[in-house]
């Protein structure tokens, strides 16, 4: 579609208004403003029915690793849409993208991970990724351990299983959630640290500590009742927390010593975000399941897996019964073709160590360069494409905004306006670009967002 000027924009937003009820969004406040409709995208850049241009900081939500727009992605959906546009692997049947997807994925996953399901989104990946877990314990005679582990700030999803895992407390009360079995540990976010009384520690000693609370909650609630432990190698909508170098070794030591399943949800961190094709790499860290979603098809099909580490796999693919769980849409035709051409064209194209060798370490220095010392930057943090600049009252001290998200939103809103794309996390700013993004339109985003915080900086005093 193309521009087609105001007439048409307000006939879409009072249509919209009308009928569509959007995702996270408060619908009356929403009617009164107005939605801005998205109308084309290519490479890093979309459009909105003013014709607007608007360059994509986030890559959509964290997942169009290839940029808008690839032809090859196109086509690998269409010739598959043409050949066979749905069947299902209920029927002792398979199709050859899904089969060809699976093996391929098996390829790029860590050690041990040669078995995937297939689902439709992040949030079912994560049920079905409980779900194994319940089922694991089952089979092993160890009917007590039920309770499922995760951390403050965490996010997994909406649906009831994944919103309970959710340290994002909002995401709770409207729903009478979490459900009981859910509990949850601090979050390894040390440069929220001294805020949150833990004095003026440093990463390495907080990343020890904050692994020691996973082990103290374990032993309060007893390790014959603890399943598993869900984590996100990277907090992504949590507020990209990044884990200090000494957290993920001992979290690891610690779901072994009590035998606690490790789930790594890498719908965020997978595929090249962090560099290494996943977030489990780049921390080595070696997950018994691990779910996916987001650039798995660069966002461009609804596509999500889960893979099974060794014991896992063993113990439920060998129950001798029938496995109750799967969907319509499992292992989709279409969302198939498009994931392995995705998975393809990313491999050939070497974007992985693009972002681990090139364009990741040229964001991160530039961020850096540009950011460190302004006044109201507390810390600009991130690995690969991924990165967070935090946005301080005080600076030394280490004193968050009092209101936290005003000052973010405000910053935010100002990107917007100037044709920017960044999430504001609570008062953190946050990008994740295309991994295709180049120099020159990194420098363009950060040229944006300088502005943005500059002219936040002089407002920060009214807000
Ligand atoms: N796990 C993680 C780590 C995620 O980031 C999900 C699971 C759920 O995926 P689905 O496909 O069910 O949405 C996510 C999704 C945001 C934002 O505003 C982030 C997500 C979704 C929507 C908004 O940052 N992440």
């Amino acid at each position: 579609m193309t521009a087609r000027g105001s007439n048409q924009t307000k006939h879409w937003q009072a249509l919209d208004a009308a009928h569509h009820v959007h995702p996270f969004s408060d619908t009356a406040a929403l009617n009164k403003e107005g939605v801005r409709i998205i109308t084309r995208g290519k490479g890093v850049y979309l459009w909105d029915s003013e014709g607007k241009k608007i360059i994509d900081g986030m890559a959509g939500l964290w997942c169009v690793q290839l940029g808008y727009g690839n032809e090859e992605l196109a086509e690998a959906g269409y010739e598959a849409l043409k050949t066979l546009p749905y069947y299902n692997h209920f029927f002792k049947t398979s199709n050859p993208w899904t089969i060809e997807l699976a093996a391929k994925l098996a390829t790029l996953l860590p050690a041990g991970h040669e078995r995937v399901l297939f689902a439709n989104s992040g949030s079912e990946a994560t049920d079905t990724a409980l779900k194994l877990i319940r089922y694991f314990w089952n089979r092993q005679g160890r009917l007590d351990k039920k309770i499922h582990l995760s951390r403050d700030y965490a996010y997994h999803g909406v649906t009831f299983a994944a919103a309970s895992l959710s340290g994002l407390t909002p995401m709770h009360p409207q729903w009478d959630l979490p459900l009981a079995g859910f509990e949850k540990v601090p979050a390894p976010y040390w440069y929220g640290a001294k805020q949150a009384g833990y004095g003026d520690i440093g990463p390495d000693e907080f990343g020890l500590l904050i692994a020691k609370k996973l082990e103290e909650k374990i032993l309060e609630l007893g390790a014959d009742k603890v399943a598993s432990f869900s984590a996100e190698p990277v907090q992504g909508a949590g507020g990209v927390i990044f884990p200090p170098a000494t957290y993920w070794h001992e979290v690891q030591r610690i779901c072994a010593k009590y035998d606690v399943l490790l789930h790594l949800d890498e719908v965020i961190t997978g595929f090249g975000r962090t560099g290494e094709w996943f977030g489990a790499l780049t921390y080595r860290i070696a997950p018994d399941i691990i779910t996916m979603a987001k650039g798995l098809s660069s966002g461009y099909q609804p596509i999500s897996a889960i893979s099974l580490g060794t014991r896992v796999a063993t113990t439920i693919l060998n129950s001798n019964e029938e496995m109750v769980h799967g969907f319509t849409y499992s292992g989709h035709p279409v969302a198939s073709a498009v994931a392995l051409k995705n998975l393809e064209v990313i491999e050939r194209d070497g974007l992985v160590p693009r972002v681990k060798n090139e364009i990741g370490p040229y964001l991160q220095r530039r961020l850096r360069e540009t950011f460190s010392d302004h006044p109201i930057v507390g810390e600009v943090r991130g690995v690969g494409l991924l990165a967070a600049i935090e946005l301080v009252r005080d600076k030394r001290e280490r004193r968050f905004f009092p209101d936290p998200g005003a000052v973010g939103t405000h910053c935010r809103n100002y990107c917007f306006n100037d044709g920017l794309i960044c999430r504001a996390i609570r008062d953190t700013m946050v990008l994740a670009p295309p991994l295709v993004v180049s120099e020159s339109e990194v420098e363009e985003i950060i040229v944006k967002l300088k502005a943005a915080i500059d002219q936040t900086a002089k407002d920060c005093a009214k807000l």
